[in-house]
């Protein structure tokens, strides 16, 4: 029987993204209830050329209803993420709400996916950059132990939503016609300018919001809850996939040919390290993509014992920072369901 699917935040950049994933990767569903706040109910959406209607949320929306994608943030997560669970269905949250959460499995298939058993109902889709980093990062952890992490993310607009989004254009826009334009969905000017991450500061460790979720999370999907991590996030004037230069530190000394081989045959990943034409992972090429794009891999110079490896990642965030991987987590748990009838 295929799945009765909701999504929650439906009219929203990541909602769309998870509608238009399930009609073009053919995810078997039965039908599929759109869901989302007073003011985009009443919009419809296609899915596989039919015109769906937007509804509002309710309690009484998920009667009946067997995966639920949450994509409408934290707040509604906790609200409706309860009810829907308790009605039966098994909540795929694309919001922070519970990824720290140890009854609730955190998720990247091709990173942790046997982890999604036992679950209480509810399972956590990633944040954005702790996603794509770790597809690349657990297939490297099948080979060689990790000692330590070193990041550096150059993040789009989509990370902030469509109004982000809308931003980038309108005042990269403004700027060409010399207009003045006043920041708003961003807190500085976004057009020909980058700035560190939008979330708030700790005032104790001077990390900020997305920093920790990316230190936290990254330990939690690699099942290295102790794992040093350093992490500076920043935001660039990109519309939709993030960049990350990535050291990786080894337990002992492992072949740069013998990574890039490794991650030639990741699930998930695609090699670009072309040296000779100078071509590696760029977010223009990784936009629209369902794989990570990793090159420019190398032994990283600044660590005296040569045991950490360099290299340069980029993966459409709302791809795999979110729909993509939110999706193929409701793949994972279908092929768990065919297996458990199968047996
Ligand atoms: C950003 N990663 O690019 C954020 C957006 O942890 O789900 C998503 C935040 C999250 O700003």
């Amino acid at each position: 029987e295929p799945p009765v699917v909701a999504i929650v935040g439906a009219t929203g950049v990541v909602g769309r993204e998870v509608l238009q994933c399930l009609e073009d990767r053919g995810t078997p569903v039965a039908s599929i209830r759109l869901l989302a706040s007073a003011r985009s109910a009443g919009q419809t959406l296609s899915f596989k050329g039919a015109h769906l209607p937007v509804e509002e949320v309710a309690d009484h929306q998920f009667d009946g209803v067997n995966i639920v994608f949450f994509c409408a943030g934290a707040t509604v997560s906790r609200r409706y993420a309860p009810v829907a669970a308790k009605a039966g269905a098994v909540v795929v949250d694309n919001s922070s709400a519970f990824r720290m959460d140890p009854t609730v499995p955190l998720i990247v298939p091709e990173a942790n996916g046997s982890q999604i058993v036992p679950h209480a109902g509810i399972i956590a889709n990633p944040n954005c950059v702790a996603a794509i980093a770790t597809v690349v990062l657990a297939a490297l952890q099948r080979c060689w132990s990790i000692s330590r992490l070193n990041l550096v993310t150059y993040q789009s607009a989509s990370g902030g939503g469509a109004a982000a989004m809308d931003e980038l254009r309108d005042a990269t826009s403004a700027k060409l016609n010399g207009d003045d334009y006043a920041p708003n969905a961003m807190p500085h000017p976004y057009a020909f300018n980058l700035f560190s991450h939008n979330s708030d500061v700790d005032g104790e460790t001077g990390y900020n919001g997305e920093e920790l979720k990316v230190i936290e999370e990254t330990r939690r999907i690699l099942s290295q809850p102790k794992l040093p991590i350093g992490v500076t996030c920043v935001r660039v004037p990109v519309l939709r996939a993030h960049s990350i230069a990535l050291s990786v530190r080894f337990d002992h000394f492992v072949d740069v040919e013998q990574v890039r081989a490794r991650l030639e045959n990741a699930p998930g990943v695609r090699l670009v390290d072309d040296r000779d034409s100078n071509h590696f992972p760029m977010p223009s090429e990784a936009t629209g993509e369902y794989d990570v794009l990793v090159g420019r891999i190398r032994r990283d110079l600044g660590d005296p014992t040569g045991h950490t490896i360099a290299m340069f990642i980029c993966g459409d965030q709302l791809l795999k920072g979110a729909a993509l991987n939110a999706v193929q987590i409701a793949e994972t748990l279908l092929a768990l369901g065919a297996a458990q009838e199968a047996a």
